[in-house]
């Protein structure tokens, strides 16, 4: 198949089938995508993503070009285009998660030290070789920056919604994000789609946006202004938007603060590999549970969905990837599965090289439906 050009809403498609070629018009709405004025790449992202689907499961690491472990632990950090899974395989991965934690501090680095500067030029490399940026946000709390993600206080989304200081000083900070989302440009100078994904693991306590610290109803409105605030008010045309729990008992329980098909483009979930190997079956039972539930949302609403992070810390297991994870995703129908960072030598997801799982890591790269860098071709075009 080969695109012969594009219009505004429609894009031109020439087939060839059985030796003719035929022009047919494929519309770029339709979907059930949230922003209906999203960059022209922003859709075209969405559509193939799902058509990528259908071939295989796109792996992802958090900061994948920002830094990474020799194989005598000691750290690299990025800027030449290197990635631990690179070294391994050749390839960079086919997704590459970045944190926009401290950006609403104005820090030039971000909450893990990557330099803001550095980010952007990731993202603007994997968008280059056709691959796809996820965005998390590990946010200070809002009623006192000088508080961490991790800070609770009592009812903060409350306090954002209900009173008008405290909104204002959070909608300068969407403000900030909004200026970072629209620097990122590819070598046309187009807007680069990335899918945003705030207010993660929600099922879980542990952040000032958890379970414990705001009601559904409250969840549900904060991400609704959220959505609105940056892509009405701030005109933010090239996010996809990505609504990810933590572990989730139940159908009900992953619904229990969706804010609705309108606000989310993508389901996902978070979720750990602790205590291998005695918890290693009840891993990827409870996984595989959980796929098969955002599968069922995906379908139902036309939505596309991933495990939006997960691994097991410093990778112990060496057969971990063909044994443990492929299981889990393989003929799921997800759109990426992302491992987290290769932070420390105690504190990293990914094979580097010299890392027991490396082999093992090399097979699972080899097969068919896990998809790398040079698998994730044409995302942005029609
Ligand atoms: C956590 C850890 C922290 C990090 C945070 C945000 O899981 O990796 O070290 O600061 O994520 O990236």
């Amino acid at each position: 198949m080969e695109s012969a050009g594009s219009l505004n809403k429609v894009i031109l498609k020439t087939v060839k089938l059985n030796g003719l070629f035929l022009l047919i018009l494929l519309p770029l709405v339709g979907f059930s995508q949230v922003d209906k004025k999203a960059t022209k790449e922003t859709k075209l992202l969405y559509r193939n993503l799902f058509d990528l689907s259908k071939t295989g499961v796109m792996f992802g690491h958090q900061d994948a070009l920002a830094y990474g472990l020799n194989s005598d632990l000691t750290r690299w950090v990025g800027g030449s285009n290197k990635s631990d899974i690179k070294s391994l395989t050749g390839e960079h991965p086919g997704v590459v998660g970045h944190d926009l934690g401290h950006l609403e501090l104005d820090k030039a680095q971000n909450l893990d030290e990557v330099p803001f500067h550095a980010m952007r030029q990731s993202i603007q490399a994997v968008y280059a070789y056709g691959g796809v940026n996820t965005l998390s946000w590990h946010p200070n709390n809002p009623l006192d920056l000088s508080k961490t993600t991790w800070d609770k206080m009592d009812f903060t989304i409350r306090r954002i919604l209900e009173d008008k200081k405290n909104l204002k000083s959070y909608k300068l900070t969407l403000t900030k994000l909004a200026d970072f989302f629209k620097s990122l440009r590819g070598a046309d100078g187009e807007l680069i789609p990335v899918i945003f994904r705030p207010y993660h693991e929600h099922t879980g306590s542990w952040f000032w946006w958890g379970a414990d610290h705001c009601t559904p109803e409250e969840y549900k409105t904060f991400w609704q202004m959220t959505v609105k605030y940056l892509v009405r008010k701030r005109k933010v045309h090239n996010l996809l938007f990505a609504y990810s729990t933590d572990n989730f008992r139940s159908e009900q329980h992953y619904l229990e603060r969706y804010p609705g098909d309108d606000y989310i483009d993508l389901l996902g979930f978070d979720t750990y590999h602790r205590n291998a190997p005695q918890s290693d079956s009840a891993f990827i039972a409870n996984s595989k549970r959980m796929v098969a539930t955002i599968k069922k949302l995906g379908q139902e609403k036309n939505k596309l969905f991933a495990i939006t992070e997960t691994g097991l810390e410093k990778v112990t297991e060496n057969d971990w990837w063909t044994r443990i994870l492929y299981s889990i995703i393989k003929d799921t129908g997800m759109s990426y599965v992302l491992v987290w960072r290769n932070g420390r030598p105690d504190h990293f997801y990914a094979p580097f090289e010299g890392q027991s799982s490396s082999a093992d890591f090399k097979t699972f790269f080899d097969y068919p439906a896990t998809l790398f860098e040079k698998e994730v071709i044409n995302l942005y075009k029609p």
